[in-house]
């Protein structure tokens, strides 16, 4: 059943959420000249405190908040369980608003049609003068509960405790280059963990993942995009824009820290955005939540990779919802896709599934120019895999950058 809240009229309260003190004002002042009184906050923190007691009919939500954003604000307003009408305001990307809009909706929140910026007063206005707002039902609040870690490809190689590697300080990323299969120059790099043993020398992520606690899959993640953003300013200094890309566990998508770690670090002018890479398995088992945490990813220029495709013999049809930018073909079909009509087949799919969703085809573990040729008459984009080149130091990416263009 819905409920119907009242227009607000003179003495309503309204809050408006906006990190430009500009934009505050300006709403501030137009509703106060309709009668409509109004509170400005700066950051979604606010809210919370602002809503303790009072009960804004309409409350404004900048999407991007600086260091806060307009889902964070959904969270705290889907939890306390907020009756009136939210109406997000930005400059971003409508299908992003989109996004964002049917993420509140999903809250239970009643969701207006977004405001894009630049707007004039009687769009403002406008949002009075319309029938009453309807209030939907809240849906009881969801527990968002964080999914048991799920098992990647291991071949069981030595295990270690990543706690321990965090603590001494063993963990390092090595760079895969990715490279524009037609033109073959790299376009970017895949940033893969590593661990520096002592005894057991250079370890990949299965020698550490498995039975990793919480906090050290925390702490890994953390590590492992801090260095990336740190990594991209060495490469762009070198002259070598290339888009990053990370790996990392479900969980961690769907812990607000990965948000947090991202947004703490201002990005350069001409940073071409982070690539997080999320396997296809462990993508359909968590979508609904998967779509929330890439959404607000994206207002940070963060897109999503679908890993390892076609190894998790998922319905395409429930991952399609997802707002993912890459496909990367599972290499164990990549692999002899020159000879092997049945693995050829696989990709040739995947690469019109990548296109027809406006997402890039990524082709990993590309070993032999038999493999790269048929996968550019498939149209794959871009490639990556030994035959490109192993994993490397962020040095030795900016020297294969450089050999490219000699
Ligand atoms: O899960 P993901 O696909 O991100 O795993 C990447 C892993 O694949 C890395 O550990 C990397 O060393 C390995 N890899 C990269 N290129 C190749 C390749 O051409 N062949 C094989 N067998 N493995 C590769
Ligand atoms: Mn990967």
């Amino acid at each position: 059943m819905a409920s119907v809240a009242a227009v607000p009229t003179t003495g309503c309260e309204c809050v408006v959420v906006d990190d430009d003190p500009d934009i505050c004002r300006l709403i501030t002042h137009v509703l106060s000249g309709i009668g409509v009184s109004s509170l400005g906050l700066h950051s979604a923190a606010a809210l919370e405190d602002a809503l303790n007691g009072s009960h804004p009919s309409v409350i404004f939500l900048d999407v991007a908040l600086g260091r806060w954003d307009a889902i964070d604000g959904i969270r705290i307003l889907g939890q306390t369980s907020y009756r009136g009408a939210v109406q997000l305001i930005s400059g971003k990307d409508p299908e992003l608003v989109g996004a964002v809009k049917a993420i509140g909706e999903k809250h239970g929140l009643k969701m207006l049609e977004p405001l894009q910026k630049p707007f004039r007063s009687e769009h403002l206005r406008r949002i009075f003068e319309g029938p009453a707002i309807q209030v939907a039902e809240k849906a009881p609040a969801e527990q968002s509960t964080i999914p048991a870690p799920a098992k990647r490809r291991a071949d069981a190689p030595p295990q270690i405790d990543l706690e321990e590697a965090l603590a001494c300080h063993w963990l390092d990323v090595a760079y895969q280059p990715k490279v524009d299969l037609v033109r073959n120059r790299v376009i970017g790099a895949e940033g893969l963990a590593r661990v520096n043993h002592p005894h057991h020398g250079l370890l990949g992520p299965a020698s550490f993942l498995p039975g990793a606690s919480e906090a050290a899959l925390r702490g890994l993640t953390a590590f492992v995009v801090r260095k990336a953003l740190r990594d991209w300013d060495v490469l762009a200094a070198a002259g070598c824009n290339l888009k990053l890309a990370i790996n990392a566990p479900i969980q961690m998508l769907l812990d607000p820290s990965l948000t947090e770690v991202v947004r703490e670090t201002p990005a350069g002018k001409d940073w071409p955005g982070l690539i997080v890479e999320v396997t296809e398995s462990e993508a359909v088992q968590e979508l609904d939540l998967l779509f929330e945490a890439a959404t607000q990813l994206r207002i940070y220029n963060v897109s999503l990779a679908i890993d390892d495709f076609g190894s998790g013999y998922s319905s395409f049809a429930r991952l399609k919802q997802l707002p993912f930018s890459e496909l990367k073909l599972d290499r164990s079909f990549v692999q002899n896709c020159a000879n092997d009509a049945l693995n050829a087949g696989i990709c040739r799919s995947i690469v019109e599934l990548a296109s027809a969703h406006g997402a890039t085809s990524v082709a990993e573990g590309v070993e032999t120019a038999h493999d790269w040729t048929a996968l550019v008459r498939m149209g794959c984009e871009v490639g990556q895999g030994y035959y490109f080149g192993r994993p490397m130091s962020v040095g030795r990416l900016i020297g294969r950058v450089a050999a490219d263009e000699d």
